[in-house]
């Protein structure tokens, strides 16, 4: 018996093209990012993983990413459930900031510590920040326990119940499961499923828009380490493209 898991980052959202740290702020999908999500939706398809079920984040750019690629794949039909956890990190203070005038302000050391580090989060946000999410009603029920930042290891702390609970109970119903996340909550679920170290998952980027399969053995452990994109090659020349964001 054996398991297919089928990650999706948002395809190009409008501050990914503008080089601005996004976190919680909802934004669109660019054009481009449009024409992502459909062409991943046409992978899947290609590739004959039709998923049976779709969990997303909250945010729009991977609402709207599911909703393209499941309607490529004439699987805009199947039952969807959303969760906050599946949020991109909260960016903190960065949110809205660019990216290249944040490595030219701070220096590399940081720019990377708050990018790249486990362990470290960005200076919170304040709730008068223009892109702050305080008031924002769908996260009403969080209360005080809402982030103001996140760095990984906090996100891996939030995505543990969701992975190991709702995804997994998918899975071993035997269905074939699409997450459609970001960069970093993705990143996230990677580290639990492959076991990367804490130093080790600082290198794992993600592109936009092109789905990551993996097939998981009866102890949920991946059978080809760090899975499959269904477009290597793509993905290939667009990590090392988020990896060398800011420069
Ligand atoms: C990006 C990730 O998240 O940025 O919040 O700026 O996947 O939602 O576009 P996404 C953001 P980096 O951590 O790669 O800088």
């Amino acid at each position: 018996m054996t398991y297919t898991l089928i990650l999706l980052r948002h395809g190009e959202s409008t501050w990914n093209a503008l080089n601005q740290f996004t976190g919680w702020v909802d934004v669109p999908l660019s054009e481009k990012g449009t024409a992502e999500a459909i062409r991943g939706g046409g992978l899947i398809a290609d590739a004959g993983v039709l998923p049976d079920v779709l969990h997303t984040s909250l945010l729009r750019r991977a609402i709207m990413t599911a909703n393209l690629a499941l309607d490529a794949a004439d699987r805009h039909w199947i039952p969807v459930r959303r969760s906050w956890r599946l949020n991109e990190r909260h960016y903190g203070d960065l949110q809205g900031k660019n990216k290249k005038q944040t490595l030219d302000t701070y220096g590399e050391e940081q720019f990377m510590l708050w990018r790249r580090s486990y362990d470290t989060p960005p200076p919170p946000i304040s709730d008068t920040n223009e892109f702050s999410q305080a008031g924002d009603p769908r996260y009403a029920d969080l209360g005080d326990d809402a982030p103001k930042t996140e760095c990984l290891a906090d996100v891996v702390a939030r995505m543990e119940s969701y992975l190991y609970g709702p995804i997994f109970d998918d899975l071993k119903e035997g269905k074939t499961v699409l997450v459609a996340a970001h960069g970093n909550s993705l990143r996230a679920v990677v580290k639990m499923l492959d076991e990367i170290s804490d130093e080790g998952i600082a290198k794992v980027n993600l592109p936009t828009g092109i789905p990551l399969k993996y097939e998981l053995d009866e102890n949920f452990k991946p059978i080809k380490a760090g899975g499959e994109y269904l477009d290597p090659e793509a993905a290939a020349a667009a990590i090392t493209a988020v990896a060398n964001q800011g420069r």
